[in-house]
């Protein structure tokens, strides 16, 4: 209940807060100079074709990926939309013994991928072995503690599946460590990125984060971090 109990008093204050001021010395963010009066347009992920697979991130400003959990055989494109709201999220690969905290190194070398912290911008990852479960989360603080998770080829039933996975993220909650952004990072294992991410938008169309578009997400993301929270303290 103490935790509930923190995540409802702190959440709000975020929520408010602009994303430069939590992000102070953050990565670069990619911020079009165009303006325009239109409110920016969430991304949204295209139906998936033949060998690629598209997801939500932020799916509807929530916390959340959507789909958050599915299996994809050997060469599967998967791409990750990130959303143009003025909030930065990340796809970044996990460990499941480990929720929040991005797979560490190995002594050869290989570590998880990471999209780094971004916006309004896509990124694909490219299954390399469908035979080991992939786990991500996304490391903008306290979102992974919220569930914003995902998982890949997850085991069906026994130990890792995607809503173990889940259940020991918002275990975490608001104890979730601040992970630091060292941006793109291509990884990983049973995938690798193919790039580092790119604009979604066409240049000219894109509004930016402009204070418009700033303001517009802090209301929609209050809501929606209180209606996290609400349900984060009925789990407890
Ligand atoms: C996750 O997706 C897999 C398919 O890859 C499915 O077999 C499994 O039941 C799903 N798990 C949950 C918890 O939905
Ligand atoms: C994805 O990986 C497979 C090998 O696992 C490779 O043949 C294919 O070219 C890769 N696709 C891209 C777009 O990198
Ligand atoms: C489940 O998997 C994790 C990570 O591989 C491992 O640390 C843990 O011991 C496993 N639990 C059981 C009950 O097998
Ligand atoms: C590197 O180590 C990781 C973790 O121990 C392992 O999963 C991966 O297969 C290894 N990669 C290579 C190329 O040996
Ligand atoms: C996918 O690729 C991995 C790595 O090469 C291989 O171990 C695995 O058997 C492949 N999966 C299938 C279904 O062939
Ligand atoms: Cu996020």
């Amino acid at each position: 209940m103490f935790t509930s109990a923190l995540l409802l008093s702190v959440l709000p204050l975020l929520a408010l807060a602009s994303p430069q001021g939590i992000y102070g010395g953050g990565p670069p963010v990619a911020a079009p100079a165009a303006s325009s009066s239109a409110p920016p347009t969430a991304a949204t992920a295209p139906p998936n074709t033949a060998g690629q697979m598209n997801v939500n991130v932020a799916f509807q400003e929530n916390f959340i990926f959507s789909p958050s959990n599915f299996s994809a055989p050997n060469g599967t494109l998967v791409t990750f939309f990130f959303p143009n709201a003025g909030l930065q999220h990340s796809v970044t690969q996990g460990d499941f013994a480990s929720p929040c905290v991005p797979l560490a190194s190995s002594s050869n070398g290989t570590s998880g991928f990471d999209s780094g912290l971004t916006e309004n911008t896509q990124f694909t990852i490219n299954i390399t072995n469908d035979q080991i479960p992939i786990y991500f989360f996304c490391k903008f603080p306290l979102h992974c503690g919220m569930g914003m998770v995902g998982s890949i080829n997850a085991p069906t039933s026994g130990n890792g599946t995607f809503d173990e996975w889940q259940a020991a993220a918002v275990k975490i909650g608001g104890s979730e460590q601040t992970i630091t952004d060292n941006g793109f990072q291509s990884g990983g294992v049973g995938a690798l990125a193919t790039a580092a991410p790119t604009n979604t938008a066409a240049p000219s169309a894109s509004s930016g984060s402009s204070g418009n578009g700033a303001a517009r997400l802090v209301s929609g993301s209050s809501a929606a971090l209180v209606a996290v929270a609400a349900a984060i303290a009925m789990l407890a």
